[in-house]
């Protein structure tokens, strides 16, 4: 009995169903995935995801329709059949596998250096990051500790608020560190993660483009009130936010007297406890 011409179903199916399935993840899809458009770098994952998903979809739908064509066509009916010769060496499908496999991971390789390039993607890059915004962005540290986030403004007279306040469409870099344990800082919404980890000034890039509210949260596990390390931050106006930090300057003055001086980094308890 002649064999049907399985290579060209599958070819036919496949095609059929990623030019139906890709435009509808594309359009659809993708662009309502977190994390949103609230920053630069929110809105610029949100673009990377959308082309992920734009490559991923035919070949989610090549394993699919395989699959499914096995099931239905392949499937064993009658007496048990023999073993199947042994398919091996037949060069077209091992060009197409090497030239199609090479093809997505180099395109990958270059898509994702260019685009972390361009601002660090809200990803925590050390203390001497590569990938910077041009200008002078505002400097905001983080500092993480048992069980708790504040802030320093060393622009503002190196004072410490228990609030994050950020200016709309300006470029901020975030210095995150920590006084004790590993902690993380992650504000979702923005699309920013960065370790904050003790003596290390950890920076991070973002660029708020709405105002509004947005969350943030710990994202390492830091001990028993770990879940506690939560708040909500407010993205306003450039207007707003000097009068707020202006505010913040005089309500902390005496605070800020006592404060250590301005540091990327501070000794924090445990080193200080091992001398
Ligand atoms: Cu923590």
């Amino acid at each position: 009995m002649q064999e049907p011409p399985h290579l060209r179903r599958l070819l036919i199916i496949w095609i059929a169903l990623s030019v139906v399935a890709t435009p509808l993840v594309v359009l659809l899809l993708a662009p309502g995935l977190p994390p949103g458009d609230a920053s630069s770098e929110a809105s610029g994952q949100v673009v990377d995801n959308t082309v992920l998903f734009g490559i991923l979809t035919p070949i989610a739908a090549a394993i699919v329709v395989y699959f499914a064509y096995s099931l239905i066509v392949f499937r064993q009916r009658g007496p048990e059949p023999e073993e199947g010769v042994a398919i091996r060496g037949d060069n077209r499908v091992q060009l197409t596998w090497i030239v199609a496999t090479s093809a997505v991971v180099l395109f990958a390789a270059v898509y994702g250096t260019i685009r972390l390039l361009d601002n660090g993607s809200g990803g925590g890059q050390g203390s001497s990051p590569i990938a910077k915004p041009s200008g002078d962005p505002l400097q905001v540290q983080v500092i993480a500790q048992q069980w708790a986030w504040t802030f320093r403004w060393p622009t503002f007279g190196g004072v410490e608020t228990a609030r994050l306040e950020l200016p709309v469409n300006r470029d901020v870099e975030l210095h995150v560190t920590s006084l004790d344990a590993i902690h993380s800082f992650w504000a979702h919404d923005l699309g920013v993660k960065a370790d904050a980890n003790p003596g290390v000034d950890n920076i991070a890039y973002v660029r708020p483009t709405e105002t509004g509210s947005f969350d943030f949260r710990c994202a390492e596990l830091c001990g028993l009130w770990h879940g506690h390390m939560f708040d909500t931050g407010q993205v306003v106006s450039d207007a707003a936010f000097l009068a707020w930090i202006r505010g913040q300057q005089r309500v902390f003055a005496p605070a800020t007297r006592n404060l250590p001086k301005y540091k990327t980094e501070y000794n924090p308890a445990p080193h200080r406890r091992a001398g």
